[in-house]
This record gives C-alpha cells, sequence and structure tokens, in this order.
C-alpha cells in the first residue's frame, strides 16, 4: 500500500479527537486514514508564527498514535488574509451560497495564493516518489498545481468538503477561471455528492469549454485528464459505538434525562455558523409553540453550538443573533420551573454527544446549506434500535441524498421555511413506535456501511487508479 500525505488546512493530533471534533468533521476521517496507510498529515498548527508578517518553512514534526504530523505556524498577516480572508469570508460563502455575506478583496486573494505556494514550498521535500497526496478543502483549491510546478509527479487527489456552487453564482468569483484551471492538476477530484460534481463538471463544460464525460466524471482540458466523483464521507462508525459504550456517554445520557424529567428532548449540535441555519431553526421552534402552546411545557430544546471562527465579522453577527433568538423565546415562553431553550456555547467529547443524542427523542440538523453533515449521521447512530428518535433533516444538506429514502428515513423539511420545521416537529412527536423504527432501519444501514474508512478506502483506491499525465 501507497504511503499517504494528506495535506489540509489545519492539521489535529489524534490524542485530541473530541476537541478536533469541534474543529469540523474533517479531524476524525484523517486520523483514520492516516492509521491505515502510515504517512504524514501537513498544514497549519494553528499557532501564530512570531514573525508578523512573514511566514518560514519552520517545520515542526510529531509523532503520536501511529500518525506523523508536520505543521508549521503562520504569521498573522496570513492568518488574515488567507484563512479570514479569502478562505472564511469569500470561499466558504460563496460556496455555501451566501452572495450577500462574500467579500471580494484583492488583498487577501493574494495572501490566499501566497499561503498555497507557502505550503507548496514546505511540504514538497517531505514527499517521496510513490506518495499518494491526499489535498483537503476550500483552503487549499490551487495547491495541486503548485506541487507540480515544483515537480511533484505523484498522483494527487483533492476532496471537497463543502458544496460546489451552480456556475452563476461561482462566476461572480474574481478570476474564477483562474482557480478552477488551478484544480485541473489534480488527478481525482472528489465531491460529497453528485449535485456538487455536476456543478463543477457543469462549469469545466460551459466556462473552459473543457470536454467533459458526465458518467465517469472524466474532464479532458489542455492535454490533461482529470475524473471527478462522489465521495459521501461517513461516520466512524466503531470509534463512535465504542464510545457510545462508556461510562461518560452513560452519564451524559441520564443527566439529560434527568434534567428534563417528562418533557420530551429535542437536539441540535452545529458549529456555531450561519449555514447551519440556527437562527431559521429558532424560528421554526418559536412557530411550533405559537401553534401549539399547549406543548411548551412539554418540549425541551437543547442546542449546543461551540462559537468558530470568531474573527471573521459574519461569525460575531450570527453569534450576536443567535443569542437574540433564544433570548426572545426563553423571555417570552419561560416559566419559574421551565426554560424552552438551551443554547450551550461549548464543545463536549464524543461519547458525551452520544449520550445526548440517545436521550433526545428528536435530532434537529437544519443547515441552509451543507456538503454533508456528519452530525445527522450521528443522531441516527447514537439512537436505541428498539426505540429511536426522529431525525428531522433540511433537504439542502448533502446527507439528504443518503438519509431521504423512499418518503422513509428522515423527515424532510425545508430549513427556510418555520412552518415547514413546526410541521416536522408535530409529526415526530406524535410518530408511533413502528413508524419511528422504520425509518431508523431506512437509515442505519447506510451510516453503518457508508462510514469513514469505507470513504477514505475508495477515495485512496480510487487515487492509486488514476495515472498522472
Ligand atoms: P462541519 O461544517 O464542521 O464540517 P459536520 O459535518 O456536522 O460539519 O461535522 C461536525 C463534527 O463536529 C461532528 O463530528 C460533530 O460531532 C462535531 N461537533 C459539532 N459540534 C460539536 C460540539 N459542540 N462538541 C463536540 N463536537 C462537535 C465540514 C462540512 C460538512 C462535512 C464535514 C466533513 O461543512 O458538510 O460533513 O466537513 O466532510
Amino acid at each position: 500500500m501507497e504511503r499517504l500525505v494528506v495535506i489540509s488546512n489545519r492539521v489535529a493530533v489524534p490524542k485530541a479527537r473530541g476537541a478536533a471534533g469541534a474543529q469540523g468533521g474533517l479531524a476524525g476521517a484523517l486520523n483514520a486514514a492516516l492509521k491505515d496507510h502510515g504517512g504524514i498529515w501537513f498544514g497549519w498548527s494553528g499557532q501564530e508564527s512570531d514573525d508578523s508578517d512573514d511566514t518560514d518553512c519552520n517545520i515542526h514534526l510529531q509523532r503520536s498514535d501511529g500518525v506523523t504530523t508536520a505543521t508549521i505556524d503562520l504569521s498573522s498577516r496570513d492568518i488574515d488574509e488567507y484563512y479570514n480572508g479569502y478562505a472564511n469570508a469569500t470561499l466558504w460563502p460563496l460556496f455555501h451560497y451566501r452572495l450577500d455575506l462574500t467579500q471580494y478583496e484583492r488583498e487577501t486573494a493574494k495572501g490566499y495564493e501566497r499561503v498555497n505556494e507557502l505550503f507548496a514550498e514546505c511540504v514538497s521535500p517531505l514527499i517521496e516518489p510513490d506518495d499518494l497526496i491526499w489535498v483537503h478543502d476550500y483552503h487549499l483549491l490551487p495547491l495541486g498545481e503548485r506541487l507540480r510546478a515544483r515537480g511533484i509527479k505523484n498522483r494527487i487527489g483533492f476532496f471537497l468538503h463543502i458544496p460546489w456552487p451552480p456556475t452563476r453564482l461561482f462566476v461572480s468569483l474574481p478570476f474564477h477561471e483562474r482557480l478552477v484551471r488551478t484544480m485541473l492538476d489534480y488527478d481525482l477530484i472528489g465531491f460529497q455528492n453528485d449535485e456538487w460534481r455536476e456543478s463543477f463538471l457543469h462549469y469545466c463544460r460551459k466556462e473552459l469549454g473543457a470536454e467533459v464525460e458526465e458518467a465517469t466524471g472524466t474532464i479532458r482540458f489542455e492535454g490533461r485528464t482529470v475524473i471527478a466523483r462522489a465521495y459521501p464521507i461517513g461516520i466512524d462508525w466503531d470509534h463512535f459505538q465504542a464510545q457510545g459504550q462508556t461510562d461518560e456517554a452513560a452519564h451524559a445520557e441520564q443527566r439529560l434525562l434527568s434534567s428534563t424529567r417528562d418533557r420530551t428532548a429535542m437536539i441540535g449540535v452545529d458549529r456555531l455558523d450561519y449555514s447551519k441555519g440556527l437562527p431559521e431553526r429558532i424560528d421554526g421552534i418559536s412557530r411550533f409553540f405559537d401553534q401549539h402552546p399547549e406543548c411548551v411545557r412539554d418540549l425541551v430544546f437543547i442546542q449546543i453550538a461551540p462559537p468558530s471562527r470568531e474573527d471573521v465579522e459574519s461569525y460575531q453577527h450570527i453569534r450576536a443573533l443567535l443569542e437574540q433568538k433564544a433570548g426572545q423565546i426563553n423571555g417570552a415562553r419561560s416559566e419559574v420551573d421551565l426554560v424552552p431553550i438551551r443554547y450551550v456555547n461549548r464543545g463536549y467529547s464524543h461519547a458525551e454527544l452520544f449520550g445526548f443524542f440517545r436521550a433526545a427523542k428528536i435530532g434537529l440538523v437544519t443547515p441552509l446549506r451543507d456538503g454533508m453533515n456528519l452530525v445527522a449521521k450521528e443522531y441516527v447512530a447514537a439512537q436505541d434500535p428498539e426505540d429511536p428518535g426522529v431525525l428531522i433533516l433540511s433537504r439542502f444538506a448533502g446527507a439528504a441524498q443518503q438519509l431521504e429514502v423512499d418518503g422513509a428515513g428522515a423527515v424532510m423539511v425545508n430549513p427556510y421555511s418555520p412552518d415547514d420545521i413546526a410541521q416536522a416537529i408535530g409529526l415526530a412527536l406524535d410518530m408511533p413506535l413502528q413508524e419511528r423504527k422504520a425509518r431508523y432501519e431506512a437509515m442505519i444501514g447506510t451510516i453503518r456501511a457508508d462510514n469513514v474508512q469505507a470513504w477514505t478506502d475508495s477515495f485512496c483506491s480510487d487515487l492509486a487508479a488514476t495515472r498522472p499525465d
């Protein structure tokens, strides 16, 4: 088996798995892949270097739990322009269809290119001739081209964890063509589902005039051949189930059950991000209480949302908005002995999350747009098969393609519609055991089988089967 070199914006050491989970779904997935293949995980340490302007290739190597990590610090200017700027204030909102939040700044675009160049410079000496190289996510779209420019001839794959926007939105990005041309230096490009893959192929055909073979995802352009395929990411099933067997999980479950007593617990767990539809979710719950005031005493909603990307302005806004909305509904609906919404701004271990999910009879996963959404799968994976809870899922999450099964599976909603969310909550509360079991059965097979190991295996074996030009 070829050695694997994983390159992503951030690197998480395996021991810190619980904490890493709060940073995003990437960490657990990549640690599992690296353990199997051996090799190196390269990226930013998350630390700021002493020099505020320039970043050096000062690589910090560490070996932990079978995985070697190689990290560099970034200067405050690089963090500002590349990470907070172009990656999270331009690409992230644009790729989540939020043109209203997308900022186009020449300086941050330059910072993005500079850091991609730096990544290529620092990681190149670590690469051996037969290594498979796997680049991750929107922070590093042009990295393949930068590696090729340094003479790297290895097979290089790229996986996009977030959606790829429709062409009409994507062309609002200045220099969009240049960016996509750099991506065609990869051998394999993976997307979370067919919808994003088709958008990418559409762009290549319409805007670049590339020759595209839809069925195989083959793109031929200026003498290069690239394959674009869908690889829906899954959860680390074994790890998550093992966490579910711990005392920590049992304790968390009991804690939630005893604190909610005879009320039904409904849960949401998300990074605090405007793409996750949190204010819209609260509006939906509020609508449900308006329509069913008699249920205020029967239902409690727990929203766990650790803050993320706090240096980006739009994230400060979403936090303030959410606090305001939760405050409003609690102000209007609380009694001395009850508060309808518990809003918690912190991360929890996967064991604790397992316990909370199991105690909650309804899981609310209502992003406005999401590449996949692993929380939806974790919620179902944590349920008691004999008495499962109900997953309410946004039709705009990548996971919807797998978890809506012929009208069974998750209860699908339009996350922009408070009425839709309110109706789904009513449906979930009244759902008979037999239907809950049938819906659970419709989802659990794919969640167990299409897990993160299957995901890494299929991406890596497809990458190994490609031939660089
Ligand atoms: P995220 O946007 O971070 O990931 P998601 O897929 O839901 O979204 O992954 C979040 C992970 O963090 C889950 O494993 C979850 O358990 C964990 N987490 C969330 N809140 C937590 C908390 N309070 N405490 C501890 N852990 C918490 C991006 C894309 C997604 C895509 C993933 C993986 O935006 O669409 O599914 O990458 O590709």
